[in-house]
């Protein structure tokens, strides 16, 4: 049973997301999508749509996902990698060499993004066109 984590905010949850999750999936059997709690959105200076509760409500509805637990600092990934057993640490190529410490408890690997969409940008389209 090869175990993948993954970490993110998830806020209005688009197909760039859904590649990505899809992808980490099949890197291996398990999926643990570790999703950023509100505070730790504050300290990324993210502001969300969505409330903490609510993303993990769709996140947890997404076939590819096995199992959703919060992040709530910088500091916890070695030890997520540890606490759930975790053989790979996946996550956008956005992020590339930023997590390359954890290569010592776990393969990591950047996966490409998916170019275009983005929550930025779907706000943005929805204040210009005021849907
Ligand atoms: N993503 C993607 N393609 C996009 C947009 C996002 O592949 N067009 C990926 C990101 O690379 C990331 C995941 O989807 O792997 C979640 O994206 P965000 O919610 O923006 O996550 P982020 O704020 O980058 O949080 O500790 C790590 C951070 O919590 C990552």
């Amino acid at each position: 049973m090869k175990r993948i984590i993954t970490y993110g905010t998830f806020d209005l949850l688009h197909y760039g997301h859904i590649n990505l999750l899809k992808r980490a999936k099949e890197q291996g059997d398990y999926l643990i999508v570790a999703l950023s709690t509100d505070e730790f959105n504050e300290l990324k200076g993210k502001k969300t749509f969505m409330k903490y509760a609510d993303r993990k409500k769709i996140l947890e509805a997404i076939r590819y996902v096995d199992l959703v637990i919060p992040e709530e600092n910088w500091e916890q990934k070695v030890n997520d990698v540890q606490k759930y057993h975790v053989d790979m640490f996946v996550i956008g190529d956005d992020w590339k060499g930023e997590f390359d410490f954890l290569k010592e408890y776990c393969e990591v690997k950047y996966l490409a993004r998916t170019p275009e969409i983005s929550t930025t940008a779907i706000k943005q389209k929805l204040n210009e066109q005021k849907y």
